[in-house]
């Protein structure tokens, strides 16, 4: 091969690359535009904003090949293209556990997206106590020549979920992917406690959100003239809301 020819293969093959990590890039800005759209729109017409915050990534080169190697993709652009669903990947974190599902169903009724796979680590968590909410979507992404369909992965969390999954990603690479048991029974008993505080606060939530709403009611309907026992009628249906929250 002459020296021209192999600086045109180069050329060629550096062309390929980019275009295939573009459409990751493109992806998620796609997804990331999405979710920045719901996040709005809740902040405008509910006054309450579900999403804490919103991280992405695109999966390292060196990744990708300890990857390919671990699952026997073929090493081709073609063949990492169709089996490696996660090199993008989009990370929402939610204030509580009913706003993933929340967010998680918004984004899947949209008619561009096709939603390939479901993973619900919070109803069924991992082993080790991992959970999430993974979400595998094909986007299109429409560039000058072509349209492609583009595999990202969504992790839906809530911040007690992400504290935990952030930490255990820590302590588990530092001790070199040998914890030892005591410990790995500890860190599953740290991702319980996240979720009774999950649950705790989402509970919370629910019994100030109700109180506000009767305290909105008192203030439309309540005159000087009311009674003692309309005031005494309202405090009991307080009582019977909150206590059928428990
Ligand atoms: P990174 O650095 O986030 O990209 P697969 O993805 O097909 O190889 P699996 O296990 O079926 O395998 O995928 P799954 O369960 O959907 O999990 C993939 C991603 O979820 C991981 O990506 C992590 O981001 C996260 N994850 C899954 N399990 C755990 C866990 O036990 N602890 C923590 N902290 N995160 C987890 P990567 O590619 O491993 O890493």
């Amino acid at each position: 091969m002459t020296y021209l020819m192999e600086q045109q293969n180069m050329k060629e093959l550096r062309v390929e690359l980019t275009r295939f990590m573009m459409a990751y890039k493109f992806a998620l800005d796609e997804i990331g535009t999405k979710v920045r759209i719901l996040r709005e729109e809740f902040k405008l017409i509910h006054e309450y904003n579900p999403i804490e915050h919103v991280t992405t990534r695109i999966k390292s080169p060196e990744s990708i090949l300890i990857k390919m190697r671990k699952k026997n993709i073929p090493t081709t652009l073609d063949g990492i293209r169709e089996n490696m669903k996660d090199i993008a990947g989009i990370r929402i974190t939610c204030c509580f556990v009913s706003d993933i599902y929340i967010i998680s169903e918004m984004i899947q009724a949209q008619s561009d997206i096709e939603v390939i796979e479901v993973k619900d680590y919070i109803q069924q968590p991992k082993p080790n106590g991992y959970q999430s909410l993974h979400v595998i979507l094909k986007i299109p992404v429409f560039m000058s020549d072509r349209e492609e369909h583009v595999y990202v992965e969504m992790q839906i969390r809530t911040i007690a979920m992400d504290f935990w999954a952030s930490l255990e990603h820590k302590i588990y690479y530092k001790y070199n992917k040998q914890v030892p048991e005591r410990l790995t029974n500890e860190l599953r008993e740290a991702a319980f406690t996240a979720a009774e505080l999950d649950r705790k606060m989402e509970r919370l939530n629910k019994e100030i959100n109700i109180l506000k709403e009767i305290e909105d009611d008192e203030k439309d309907n309540l005159s000087i003239e009311d009674t003692v026992s309309t005031k005494m009628l309202i405090q009991m249906m307080k009582k019977i809301a909150i206590d059928r929250l428990r």
